[in-house]
């Protein structure tokens, strides 16, 4: 039986434009017309920083109403959340960490805001906390001490494990941006790491595309190889026109093939039947039109289903012979002319 595939895209993927040099170049969307998009394109799960959800600084006695009215819109939308991402890289606190920070209190303060997140996380009914640890890494690599920072970042994951037994902690690892050196750069460095915390079983990845292709390696192995480990627990599909700075381009607009091979590697592992989710992290060109800013996500959607037809197509024989004879220039010319739509 054939996988059916559920997507997801956070908030933040409907977004106004602003870049680096230039403000805002769109008006801002209402959360309910997010949700309102999100359904018409056939999305069931939005992902979530906690701050997406109620204010960072919202007291804990006005939590849990606060959390209803977003479950209930979701809900009310057809949706689901997909995980809680606390957003670790905004406040002052965060500037230089905070994990890994070298001030004890802002150590603390990741901590205390990621059990918030936590909470927030049973709270709208998810058990998946994503990390993305933005800044933790360094500018200049004396700034801290290394082997320090990897202890720092195991008593963080141990807390939040040990916080509630019940929840997933998925790593989300990117080699730069906005620091120059990320710790823990690549997927693989966190799969290590998942053997060292307290609970292996409930600490895996999420693997971005362009994360990977950034670090110079192949999404498709990445993703197979956190496959073999039973640990891949989510992706943010997107795509990256080379080494420049992370661009989320819309799935399979740069490289289709290297798209295809991430598409086919998740068809052959069932990828989904546990419910993993297919999540996109991607971004409308600047130039784009507000009204149809949105488009990039339907794209995403509709090349990620294109490859699945390809992928269900292929026939396994044809490659067989092709690897018995060693002929790959042939299966080369095989999965090219498929994906022109030439066979
Ligand atoms: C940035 C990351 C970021 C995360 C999001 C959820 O490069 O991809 O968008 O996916 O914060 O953790
Ligand atoms: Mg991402």
């Amino acid at each position: 039986m054939a996988t059916q595939y559920r997507f997801s895209f956070g908030p933040w993927n409907l977004h106004e434009g602003a870049d680096p040099f230039g403000p805002p170049v769109r008006p801002s969307r209402s959360f309910e017309e997010k949700l309102q998009i999100a359904q018409r394109l056939g999305f069931h799960g939005i992902q979530f920083h906690d701050d997406d959800v109620i204010p960072a600084d919202l007291p804990a006695p006005q939590m849990e109403a606060a959390v209803a009215v977003v479950k209930r819109m979701l809900e009310d939308h057809g949706l689901e959340a997909e995980f809680i991402a606390p957003r670790l890289w905004e406040d002052p606190r965060t500037g230089d960490g905070p994990v890994t920070s070298n001030c004890a209190q802002e150590r603390a303060y990741a901590i205390d805001r990621s059990k918030r997140a936590v909470d927030i996380a049973h709270m709208i009914g998810t058990k998946d906390i994503v990390w993305w640890p933005a800044r933790e890494g360094t500018y200049i690599r004396e700034a801290k001490r290394a082997t320090e920072s990897f202890a720092y970042m195991l008593d963080y994951a141990n807390a939040l494990l040990e916080y509630d037994s019940s929840i997933r902690i998925l790593g989300e690892m990117k080699p730069n941006e906005p620091m120059d050196l990320m710790y823990m750069p690549t997927t693989g460095h966190f799969l290590a790491f998942c053997y060292k915390t307290i609970d292996p079983s409930r600490t895996g990845v999420l693997i971005e595309s362009a994360h990977a292709i950034l670090a110079g390696l192949d999404p498709s192995d990445e993703m197979a190889y956190a496959l073999w480990h039973d640990k891949l627990w989510s992706v943010h599909l997107n795509d990256q026109n080379g080494l420049k700075y992370d661009q989320d381009k819309a799935f399979g607009t740069v490289d289709i093939r290297r798209a295809f091979n991430q598409v086919w590697v998740l068809e052959q592992a069932g990828y989904g039947a546990k419910g993993e989710w297919v999540g996109l992290d991607v971004k409308a060109m600047r130039t784009q039109p507000h009204d149809i800013a949105w488009r990039h996500l339907e794209n995403s959607k509709e090349i990620f289903f294109q490859l699945v037809e390809v992928a269900r197509r292929v026939d396994p024989n044809e490659i067989q012979d092709f690897r018995d004879q060693r002929d790959y220039e042939g299966l080369e010319l095989l999965i090219v002319k498929q994906l022109m739509g030439l066979r």
